[in-house]
């Protein structure tokens, strides 16, 4: 069966991901679902390709996209599945992660689609269709790129390390996030910024990138992510170190070595800021 779950979901995420490039170049329509957030009729278009495959194969299953796409039912309502037709199965479904970047024709974005069962990550499941890199997950199984294995890097002092995060859309909130970034900043080797987090956890499992923090998120943007990341030897957990939830709203994602320096740092720049940086916006 898993095998089943695994050949859906990358011909989704492949040709979804084909659409996107194709599309990439064309003129777009930009809507605002904020002040700096966008989405695009490709957004929407991958969404409905994806969303349509999942549900053809699994019709019982709960999905959720982040366009609005929903399954049997969306949110997992903390049930194991049992005595209901969904078994506890829930797909998580970002057509298009770095849509900024997408939009003004940056190329760097991906396709992301999680499978998760009663909470605990299944399946993960990340294209790059520019660079033409399909990451993949299965829990217990390892991580791979184009079908080789991929580990995190071996990387064991911050002052050696490349790390990455991601800004919010509400404007409010970089307030909060820049001191976080600041601190990071006189601790590393450098910082990356590049606007999709589902590459950047495929980085950090491929190896490419040390760690990577951020908060707030949605679920479809980390949850394929993450599994890369464990799967491929890292660790994962939430901004204090706690365990890192599929529905939860933030992701502290490492190559494991740098795991405790990393908190550390968040730990004492949270505090300076008098805010916490996990604090749901929405
Ligand atoms: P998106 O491109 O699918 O919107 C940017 O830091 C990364 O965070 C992107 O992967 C972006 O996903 C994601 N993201 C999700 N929710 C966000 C939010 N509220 N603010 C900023 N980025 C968000
Ligand atoms: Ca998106």
């Amino acid at each position: 069966m898993t095998d089943r779950f695994r050949s859906v979901a990358v011909a989704a995420a492949r040709d979804a991901g084909g659409l996107l490039r194709e599309r990439l170049d064309r003129p777009r329509e930009v809507g605002f679902k904020g002040t700096v957030d966008l989405v695009t009729d490709a957004d929407r278009a991958s969404e409905a390709l994806i969303a349509g495959r999942i549900q053809e194969a699994f019709p019982e299953h709960r999905l959720l996209g982040e366009e609005g796409a929903r399954g049997a039912l969306a949110e997992d309502d903390g049930s194991d599945g049992e005595g209901d037709a969904t078994g506890g199965f829930g797909w998580l479904v970002d057509p298009l992660d770095g849509t900024t970047n997408y939009a003004h024709g940056y190329p760097h974005f991906a396709v992301s689609i999680a499978l998760e069962q009663a909470g605990t990550l299944l399946l993960g499941v990340v294209y790059d269709p520019m660079r033409n890199e399909l990451f993949v997950a299965e829990r217990g199984r390892g991580a791979t790129r184009n079908g080789e294995p991929i580990h995190v890097s071996g990387t064991e002092d911050l002052i050696r390390a490349v790390l990455t995060t991601g800004f919010s859309y509400d404007l409010a909130r970089r307030a909060v996030q820049a001191p976080v970034w600041r601190a990071f900043l006189t601790r590393v080797q450098g910082i990356r910024q590049t606007g999709s987090a589902a590459l950047n956890l495929c980085y950090v499992a491929a190896g490419r990138l040390d760690g990577y923090w951020e908060g707030p998120l949605q679920p479809w943007d980390t949850g394929a992510g993450a599994l890369l990341v464990e799967e491929a030897g890292g660790r994962v957990s939430d901004l204090r170190g706690g365990s890192f939830r599929p529905y939860g709203r933030e992701i502290l994602a490492s190559n494991g070595a740098l795991h405790g320096a990393m908190l550390a740092v968040l730990a004492a720049s949270t505090a300076k800021s008098g805010e916490a940086l996990s604090v749901v916006p929405d």
